[in-house]
């Protein structure tokens, strides 16, 4: 078989990397041996860093961070790295203005997804809407944040952006949830001409396929183009005596009709395994939230919260992570659409 692709997109030579060493793991996805690259109090009044996204900018890297600020409220902070393992952090937290250019700040800020689409960065939060629920952004030079108006309604949660639009229209998955600890949870997808409106509400996939993911399923890096579907990595809820466990998991989705799962891994590609995933704030999390990709070579680089705490680099190719799901894929009514045959 021809080997998978990620679709055009930027070359990026300086991505961070780490071969791989047998025998290290069961599933497609390596550890970058010297995790975690963020360690607590990495900033004066911020505990804990953890659940964060990354683009390349500039020849360098930029990111957003879920700052925990020591009076336990979670934020975010902008941050620099010349590699994508060693990061700067900015002491203030990011600004927000609205459209009109009035300064808008939101209770809290947590779980920043950012994502490039045509020329702007869009940074995706949860945010407080009278409860949790969706916050968005837009930025084109990383100094001047606008905050667009709410797309949704409460509750909601783990929101992300497809890099380009979609016949036409921006495409956002999200997680629909309650404002607590949320037993439940798909993964949805909406559509939008403009970033204002949105609607054409479609389930994509259901929770509860597999035991790793049976409790909720969210959205975690931004897909994906490769040459076989969208390829998302996202995270997979277990109920457990001591609480939930959360763990990575894949799915390609398809090109032009992306709320239709084309495959499913029920193995997860991703477990808490190593001391900073499995003890921490909330023991036993690895939570995604972005990845780095490199067309020429198909390399991945996924950037992971682990046990609310920390955040943790993984590698992949997107050949072994796609041919891998496909190899495990199981599709089940779960994920098809209610009237939808
Ligand atoms: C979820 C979110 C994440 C967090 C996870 C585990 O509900 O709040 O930010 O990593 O719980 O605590």
């Amino acid at each position: 078989m021809s080997k998978i692709k990620i679709v055009a997109r930027d070359s990026l030579p300086n991505i961070p990397w780490q071969d791989k060493k047998e025998g290290t793991n069961h599933t497609p996805i390596w550890r970058y041996e010297h995790n975690p690259i963020i360690d607590r109090n990495p900033l004066e009044n911020v505990a804990r860093i953890f659940n964060s996204a990354v683009v390349a900018y500039k020849d360098a890297f930029i990111g957003v961070f879920r700052g925990e600020q020591v009076n336990g409220v979670p934020y975010i902070y902008l941050g620099y790295s010349k590699d994508g393992i060693k990061w700067d952090f900015e002491k203030e937290k990011v600004h927000f203005i609205d459209e009109q250019g009035k300064e808008f700040e939101p209770h809290y800020a947590y779980d920043p997804r950012l994502v490039k689409v045509e020329e702007a960065y869009y940074l995706i939060w949860c945010t407080d809407f009278y409860g949790a629920a969706i916050g968005l952004a837009k930025t084109t030079d990383f100094k001047t944040f606008v905050r667009l108006e709410n797309p949704f309604i409460p509750f909601n949660r783990n929101a992300v952006l497809f890099p380009r639009r979609i016949n036409g229209n921006y495409i956002l998955l999200s997680r629909p949830s309650d404002s607590g600890h949320t037993p439940f949870g798909d993964i949805f997808l909406s559509e939008s001409p403009d970033m204002t409106y949105w609607g054409k509400h479609r389930h994509v996939m259901g929770r509860g396929q597999s035991w790793w993911e049976s409790v909720k399923i969210g959205g975690g890096a931004a897909p994906i183009e490769t040459s076989v579907g969208w390829l998302l990595f996202y995270h997979g809820v277990s109920g457990t005596c001591n609480g939930f466990v959360y763990s990575i998991g894949g799915a390609i989705l398809d090109i032009d009709n992306p709320s239709k799962v084309i495959y499913r891994c029920e193995n997860f590609l991703l477990t808490p395994e190593e001391w900073y995933e499995e003890r921490g704030f909330v023991n036993n999390v690895v939570f995604p939230c972005a990845t780095l990709t490199d067309s020429d070579t198909g390399r991945i680089a996924i950037y992971y919260g682990a046990a609310d705490s920390y955040v943790g680099l993984a590698f992949t190719t997107v050949d072994e992570v796609v041919s891998y799901i496909m190899k495990h894929s199981v599709v089940t009514d779960n994920d098809l659409e209610i009237g939808i045959r």
